[in-house]
C-alpha cells in the first residue's frame, strides 16, 4: 500500500502557486525564505561568559558580541548538561542528554552516531538549507548537512587542514579568520537564496592551548588582568574531588604548549614563526630573568594565560563582527536569529583552575545571547533556567519546525517573545562522566541546581555537596552535612531522583569505564597488541589487581613459561565465578577459560606437555571473541569466546587461583613448580610475538 505523504502547509502553497508559472513560484519562494527565519548559531569552544563583556565583567572588552546582547536577550542562567566540548555538541544535535545520545566523554570510545535522529536533519527536511562550518568534535562525519567545512578533532591554531564535505584541504592563515572567511564564502557565495537557511558558525577559539592572532600577540601587554579572589583557593570547605582534581593553573598548567616558554606552534610558516618569536621572547627572557616560583609563579602563570586566553576571543570578537556587517549590509539580518554561546563555561582563575567538566559555576553556566529582530526586545535580558538542552528545540520552534516527542528539552522561544511559562523549569539536572585516572581530569558526577541550592554526588567516593547559592554564591563551603539543610537535602535528593526519573538516566552511579565497556561490546574490538606488558613477579597471593589491570571488554593475551613438577596448578587466573580468566593445568593439559557473568567457556589442549621441563602457555582472546591456546608458540586448540562482560570483582592470582576459582577446580590449585616470564597483553598478540615468547 503506497505511503501517505503529508506537505506542511507553506509546501503545498509552493507546489500550487508553482502552477501558476516560474516568476510567482519563486516570488512564493522568496516569501516563504522571508516568512521563515534564517538561523545564525555561532558556537565558541570554551567561551567563559567572565570574558564577554555584556555579562559585565569587564575583563575585557567584546564590543561585537555586545552588539548582539543589546539588540537581543541576554540568559543570565544558561546551563549545560555535561559540561565537555563533543558532549555538549551532542546535545545541541539532538535536544537530548548524553545517556540518550551515546556520547558521553572525549575518550576517543564514543563516536558520535550520526544516524540518530538529529536537529539539522529535521530542519533540512523541513527545507532549510544547512551548514556546518569550523569546530565539529564528534568523530564521525556531519549528517544532515547540505554543506559541511569542519576541523577534524580539535583542529589547528595555525593553518588549519579542514574537511570540506568530505575531501581534505588546508588553509592558510590563523583558525577564526579562516573559519569567518569559509562562512562569509558560504553565505555569499553558496546559500540558496530561495531557502531558509541554519548555519552553525563553530569556533575552536578559545580552547585550549590558546593560541592568539598575530595581530593580537602583544594586546593586553600593558595591562594586569585582575586575579579573582579564589585563585588560591584550599579547597577546605569541599570535598575529596575538589581536592584530587587536575587541572589547576599551579600543577596541570604546561610550560611550553600552555604558557607558550620556549614555545612556538608547530605548523606555523616561517614567517608567521618570526611574528611569534619577536613577541613572545623578549616576554620569556623578562619571566625568567625574575625566577619566580610559589604563589607568584602562579601568578604569572595566571596573566600568561589570561592574556593569550582574551586574545584568542578578541580575534572571535572581530571575526563575529564581520559575519554581523555582511548580515546587515546584504539585508539579511532582519531576517536572520543570530544566536551566541558556547559549548560550556570555562575557569579563568577561579578556585585556582583552568578548564571546565564541574557542575560548579563557572563551568556549569554558559554564555547565551539571542538576536530576532522584530521578535525580542533589544536590550533584554532573562534569568530562566535554559540549557544547550534546549537549542535543538527551539532552534526547531523558532523555524516552525514541529519538535519530536522524544527530545528532552524544552524550546524558550516564548522566553524570547518576553513571555516565560508559569511552569518553565526550576531546576535542572546535570551528569558529568569523563574520566580516565592520570592527568588533567576530574571525578564523574551529577546532581541538581535551583536558585538557592546546588547538590551534587560524587559516587567514585561516595560524596555528596550542597552550596547555599544566596549565602555561598561561591561554592566555598559544603553544608552538607549540616543539621540546618537537612531538610533541604531531602527535598533536593527527591527532586534529583524525579529528573533521574524524567530524563531516563536510571544508572546513575555507573562509572565510566564501564559506559565504554559498554560501547566496546556494541562494536567489534579493535584494540592493538600493544603497551601493557605486564611482567609479575610469582607470590601465589591473592592480589588486587591494579586500575589498568583490566581483562573486560576486550581481547587479551596471557601466559608464561613454566616447568611443572606436578600435572594440576593454575598459572595466572583473574575474578572467580562470575567474570575473569585462568590459564591452568589439569592433568597435564593447559587449558585457557573465561567467565562472563557466571557463564563458562574455555578451550583446552587436546595433549598433556611434560613435567620438569620448559615450556611456553599462551591464551588469547582475539577481536572476534576466539579463543586460542598456544604451546611454544604452536595452536594447540581454538573456540568459541566471549569478552569478559565486567571488571572481576576478584583480584589477580598468580601460580593459583584464590578465592573463588573461575574454572572447574577445586581453589586454589596451587601450581607446583617454576613460573617465568609472564605476561599480560591487552589486544590479541602476533605470531611474531607468540614465537619471540616461546624462544625467549
Ligand atoms: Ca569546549
Ligand atoms: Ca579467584
Amino acid at each position: 500500500m503506497p505511503q501517505r505523504v503529508y506537505l506542511p502547509l507553506w509546501m503545498a502553497l509552493l507546489l500550487t502557486l508553482s502552477l501558476f508559472g516560474p516568476s510567482i513560484a519563486a516570488e512564493a519562494a522568496a516569501k516563504s525564505a522571508k516568512s521563515r527565519p534564517n538561523i545564525l548559531f555561532i558556537f565558541c569552544d570554551d567561551h567563559a561568559y567572565q570574558a564577554l563583556s555584556a555579562y559585565g565583567h569587564n575583563i575585557n572588552q567584546t564590543p561585537n558580541l555586545d552588539r548582539i546582547a543589546k539588540e537581543g536577550m541576554l540568559f543570565k542562567n544558561c546551563f549545560v548538561t555535561n559540561s565537555l566540548c563533543g558532549p555538549s555538541r551532542a546535545v545541541v544535535q539532538t535536544g537530548k542528554y548524553s545517556h540518550l545520545n551515546g556520547y558521553y566523554g572525549n575518550s576517543g570510545a564514543e563516536k558520535f552516531d550520526g544516524s540518530q535522529q538529529t536537529m539539522p536533519k529535521l530542519m533540512h527536511q523541513a527545507g532549510y538549507q544547512t551548514a556546518v562550518i569550523g569546530k565539529w568534535h564528534l568523530v564521525t562525519d556531519p549528517q544532515g548537512y547540505d554543506y559541511w567545512h569542519i576541523l577534524p578533532g580539535q583542529g589547528r591554531y595555525y593553518n588549519p587542514p579542514m574537511i570540506d564535505n568530505g575531501k581534505q584541504v588546508v588553509h592558510e592563515g590563523y583558525v577564526t579568520d579562516v573559519i569567518t572567511d569559509v562562512t562569509l564564502d558560504w553565505l555569499k557565495n553558496k546559500r540558496d537564496p530561495n531557502k531558509p537557511f541554519l548555519v552553525m558558525y563553530q569556533h575552536k577559539a578559545p580552547h585550549r592551548s590558546w593560541e592568539p592572532a598575530l595581530e593580537d600577540l602583544s594586546l593586553y601587554d600593558d595591562r594586569k588582568i585582575p586575579e579573582p579572589d579564589t585563585l588560591f583557593d584550599d579547597y577546605s570547605g569541599r570535598g575529596t574531588p575538589a581536592h584530587n582534581q587536575d587541572m589547576s593553573i599551579e600543577k596541570t598548567m604546561r610550560m611550553k604548549h600552555d604558557l607558550k616558554v620556549d614555545f612556538t606552534p608547530g605548523a606555523m610558516t616561517p614567517e608567521q614563526k618570526e611574528k611569534w618569536n619577536a613577541a613572545y621572547d623578549p616576554k620569556n627572557e623578562a619571566f625568567k630573568k625574575m625566577n619566580l616560583s610559589g604563589s607568584e609563579l602562579v601568578s604569572w602563570k595566571y596573566q600568561r594565560y589570561m592574556k593569550d586566553y582574551l586574545r584568542c576571543v578578541h580575534s572571535v570578537d572581530r571575526n563575529v563582527g564581520r559575519v554581523l556587517d555582511y548580515l546587515d549590509e546584504s539585508g539579511l539580518a532582519d531576517n536572520t536569529i543570530v544566536i551566541y554561546s558556547s559549548d560550556q563555561g570555562f575557569y579563568l582563575g577561579e578556585h585556582g583552575w583552568f578548564d571546565k567538566r564541574w557542575i560548579y559555576e563557572e563551568s556549569l553556566r554558559t554564555p547565551l545571547l539571542v538576536r530576532w529582530p522584530g521578535v525580542v526586545k533589544p536590550g533584554s535580558q532573562s534569568e530562566a533556567f535554559v540549557s544547550n538542552l534546549d537549542f535543538a528545540e527551539t532552534i526547531l520552534d523558532a523555524a516552525g519546525v514541529k519538535v519530536p516527542d522524544d527530545m528532552q528539552g524544552r524550546s524558550f522561544v516564548p522566553i524570547l517573545k518576553g513571555k516565560t511559562p508559569g511552569d518553565w523549569r526550576d531546576a535542572f539536572y546535570y551528569h558529568y562522566y569523563e574520566y580516565k585516572p592520570g592527568p588533567h581530569d576530574v571525578q564523574p558526577h551529577y546532581g541538581i541546581r535551583t536558585k538557592n541550592f546546588m547538590l551534587a554526588r560524587f559516587p567514585m567516593v561516595d560524596e555528596w555537596e550542597l552550596y547555599d547559592m544566596q549565602k555561598d554564591p561561591k561554592q566555598l563551603k559544603s553544608v552538607y552535612d549540616d543539621p540546618a539543610y537537612a531538610d533541604t537535602v531531602k527535598q533536593l535528593k527527591a527532586k534529583l531522583r524525579d529528573l533521574q526519573k524524567q530524563y531516563g538516566d536510571t544508572n546513575p552511579d555507573i562509572t565510566y569505564s564501564e559506559i565504554l565497556n559498554q560501547i566496546r561490546r556494541q562494536k567489534a574490538p579493535k584494540i592493538k597488541p600493544t603497551a601493557l606488558k605486564a611482567v609479575l613477579e610469582r607470590d601465589g597471593i591473592d592480589k588486587p589487581a591494579p586500575k589498568n589491570v583490566d581483562p573486560s571488554a576486550k581481547p587479551f593475551s596471557v601466559g608464561a613459561t613454566c616447568t611443572p613438577t606436578k600435572p594440576d596448578g593454575v598459572i595466572i587466573a583473574q575474578g572467580g565465578g562470575a567474570q575473569g580468566y585462568s590459564l591452568y593445568l589439569k592433568d597435564g593439559k593447559p587449558n585457557f577459560v573465561l567467565r562472563s557473568d557466571g557463564f563458562l567457556i574455555g578451550v583446552s589442549s587436546p595433549k598433556a606437555v611434560p613435567m620438569n621441563k620448559p615450556v611456553n602457555i599462551v591464551g588469547v582472546l582475539d577481536g572476534k571473541t576466539k579463543l586460542h591456546l598456544y604451546i611454544d608458540g604452536k595452536s594447540v586448540a581454538s573456540g568459541e569466546g566471549a569478552a569478559i562482560a565486567k571488571r572481576p570483582a576478584e583480584g589477580l592470582s598468580l601460580g593459583e587461583d584464590s578465592g573463588d576459582s573461575v574454572g572447574e577446580y577445586e581453589a586454589p590449585m596451587p601450581f607446583a613448580g617454576n613460573i617465568s616470564d609472564l605476561r599480560i597483553y591487552y589486544g590479541a598478540i602476533d605470531n611474531k610475538t607468540l614465537s619471540a615468547w616461546a624462544k625467549n
